[in-house]
């Protein structure tokens, strides 16, 4: 049975602005009211995924949400028709027309919390939505994330889709991007690893002071239980406060694990030795652990390059490429880690290719954000519902969507435009027909 991994990434969609909606997400923050250009953003999305799949890595496709997301606006007490709802919510609650206008939904890392179904006890792949209930802009998005795939992911012999964990801060879920699988390759058992920011109930209450933690433990557990695996498969680990606190909203901000590697850094984990001990216990093949020292990398310089946000990936010959964002070349620091730690050291990552994902990367995803990893075998991948697994055609007729549908210029004023929905949905409408979903949106059900 070959398993491979497919790197599902979010399409960018047609409303990708800066409105600085994310607290304790440096680069939102520091980018709010800046212009975007949303068709540019969308395009080097698609770049990054063409030359993964021209260089042979299994890549797929999942389309972005509908926004402005009307029926919030409506649940919220704005009333009239599209054009009023907007202007009232520009008028009387300009940073809720933000919310429900933010793009968020291309960060699909945080779409959901994938096993594969060689972990499974029923031999299916599961999938839990996170409820992303950290924030009132990514609530939106588990309702349609749960229809989009449960669409891509149809066929009930080989995939179970679980609930959206209760939307409440014990159970705050924010999917894969605080969850790492490892295994000797994809195909064999493996071990996974939870990483939470705190615990809800009891615990030491050691947690960040200064931003929010937006994983639960009790969240991670639930997820585990959900997908039926057992305590020999898993591995519970605190993240460290001062790296929350340094910007470090999610695990995959500090740390990345593919196969039997693991590289993170130093102030990935509050007990970093316990943790690399509780894995190499349960892991039938040896762990790699890469460490890169906070001599090497500062936590300012690893949340400013996104240095561990890259795409750790898999070659045939058992070596690995790490996909790093372009602004690890900007940060003298990371660049000499690169170069002389990581490509120099004693690991299988023998190859560094960098990509330019700024659009997002302003908003605080990376090339690792982006992606939605999941092993499948040949048999799942042919059960695949849609027309989501990239190719030429794909790719071309994604690119000349996008130029026909997107501005090059967003700014947070222009979100009250009514013309920005009609073209959204026009957009968003001729996408689900060309990737074969059905009817996932509100707006077409
Ligand atoms: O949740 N940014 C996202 C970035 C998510 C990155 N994902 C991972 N690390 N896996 C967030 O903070 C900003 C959006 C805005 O302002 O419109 C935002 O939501």
């Amino acid at each position: 049975m070959t398993v491979r991994e497919v790197n599902f990434d979010g399409l960018v969609g047609p409303t990708h602005n800066y409105s600085g909606l994310a607290h304790g997400n440096v680069a939102s923050m520091s980018h709010e009211g800046l212009v975007a250009n949303p068709r540019e953003a969308a395009l080097q999305g698609l770049e990054k995924m063409k030359s993964l799949m021209d260089a042979g890595y299994a890549q797929g496709v999942l389309p972005p949400q509908q926004r402005p997301d009307l029926g919030a606006l409506r649940e919220l007490g704005f009333a009239g028709s599209d054009a009023q709802v907007l202007a009232r919510a520009a008028d009387e609650a300009p940073q809720v027309l933000r919310a429900v206008c933010s793009a968020s939904s291309m960060w699909t890392a945080n779409a959901a919390t994938v096993t594969p179904s060689v972990d499974a006890p029923d031999g299916r792949a599961h999938f839990t939505p996170a409820n992303l209930q950290s924030s009132f802009h990514r609530y939106l998005e588990p309702a349609t994330t749960g229809r989009v795939l449960a669409s891509i992911f149809a066929d009930e012999a080989r995939f179970a889709h679980h609930p959206v964990l209760p939307a409440t801060p014990a159970f705050s879920d924010e999917g894969a991007a605080n969850h790492t699988r490892l295994a000797g390759d994809h195909g064999e058992p493996g071990v996974h690893l939870y990483v939470y920011g705190r615990q809800a109930f009891g615990g030491d209450g050691i947690a960040p002071r200064r931003y929010p933690a937006r994983q639960t433990l009790e969240a991670s557990q639930a997820v585990a239980r959900q997908h039926g695996l057992g305590d020999a498969q898993t591995v519970f680990a605190q993240q460290h406060p001062e790296a929350i606190d340094a910007g470090v909203f999610h695990n995959d901000v500090i740390a990345v694990g593919n196969g039997p590697v693991l590289l993170y850094h130093e102030y990935a984990f509050r007990d970093e030795a316990g943790t690399l001990d509780a894995l190499r216990e349960r892991m039938a093949s040896p762990l790699i652990p890469v460490r890169v020292p906070v001599e090497a990398v500062s936590l300012d310089d690893a949340v400013a390059s996104y240095l561990f946000n890259s795409q750790l990936l898999s070659n045939p010959d058992g070596t690995m490429t790490l996909v790093v964002p372009g602004e690890c070349q900007e940060r003298e620091a990371v660049w000499r880690c690169l170069q002389d730690h990581l490509l120099a050291g004693h690991n299988p990552i023998s190859e560094v290719v960098v990509k330019d994902v700024k659009q997002s990367m302003r908003n605080g995803g990376g090339p690792a954000c982006l992606r939605l990893r999941v092993a499948l075998s040949e048999a799942e991948r042919a059960a695949l519902s849609g027309r989501v697994l990239l190719d030429d055609a794909l790719h071309g007729e994604l690119v000349a969507w996008v130029e026909r549908h997107y501005r090059d210029r967003l700014a947070p004023a222009d979100l009250a435009d009514p013309a920005l929905a009609s073209e959204t949905l026009a957009a968003l409408d001729e996408l689900t027909g060309l990737l074969r979903l059905g009817s996932v949106y509100p707006f077409q059900r």
